[in-house]
């Protein structure tokens, strides 16, 4: 089994800490999103959509997108449970891995992208070409805000997002936040609960992956 990475790309991340979590060690290839390598030639082969995190399982099989990879995961070593144990509990833990997913690591992205000259006509990531639309700059910063302050809130009522334990769903809200930092967003003053959060995941040894 190996996983096609980017050690620079949040959504590769995902799965990285996820399969430390498990504690699985596999090979990890690396890809240069940056350079466009990721759409064109081989990789597309590999995963059509362009983008990474993509598993490739030992009988060639390839599954596409950190959701579906922790679902495959998940069901190969149920544990440590990062999913949910009950119907509830899974359905809780996976609204807020979409959430930040979309509001978190998504927004994040669309205030990024739209931005960086190194990625004109690549509004979309994958082989789609599309124009960056400086307007998204501002409104991704706007829907970043509302991610900090709605995970704050939730960290106000619970040590963890999804569930009273580490899941998947604080995988996927630590992922953004680390993005937004390295992009100099930062956690914005005043979210207390979210740097509280953020010290605890980031002590996690899977924080390093
Ligand atoms: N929904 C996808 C998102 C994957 C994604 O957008 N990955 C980015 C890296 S963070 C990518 O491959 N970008 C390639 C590009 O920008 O062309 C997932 O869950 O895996």
């Amino acid at each position: 089994m190996k996983l096609h990475d980017c050690q620079m790309a949040p959504n590769p991340r995902r799965a990285r800490i996820f399969l430390a979590e498990k504690g699985i060690d596999c090979e990890k290839v690396e890809h240069d999103i940056l350079s466009g390598e990721t759409n064109a030639g081989d990789y597309l082969k590999i995963n059509p959509w362009g983008t990474v995190p993509a598993l490739e399982l030992d009988d060639g099989s390839v599954i596409r997108e950190a959701p579906a990879i922790m679902r495959y995961v998940e069901s190969q070593h149920p544990e440590p449970n990062l999913m949910g144990k009950d119907p509830l509990e899974a359905a809780e833990i996976e609204a807020w891995e979409r959430f930040s997913e979309q509001n978190g690591i998504g927004a994040i992205g669309e205030f990024f992208r739209n931005q960086t000259e190194a990625l004109e006509g690549r509004g979309l990531p994958g082989p789609t070409s599309l124009d960056l639309i400086p307007g998204l700059v501002e409104r991704g910063k706007r829907r970043a805000a509302w991610f900090y302050e709605e995970l704050d809130r939730r960290l106000g009522e619970s040590e963890y997002l999804g569930s009273d334990r580490y899941t998947a769903a604080d995988i996927t809200a630590q992922c953004a936040v680390d993005f937004g930092n390295a992009i100099g967003m930062g956690i914005p003053e005043g979210c207390k609960n979210v740097a509280r959060w953020h010290a605890a995941v980031s002590a996690r040894p899977s924080a390093g992956s």
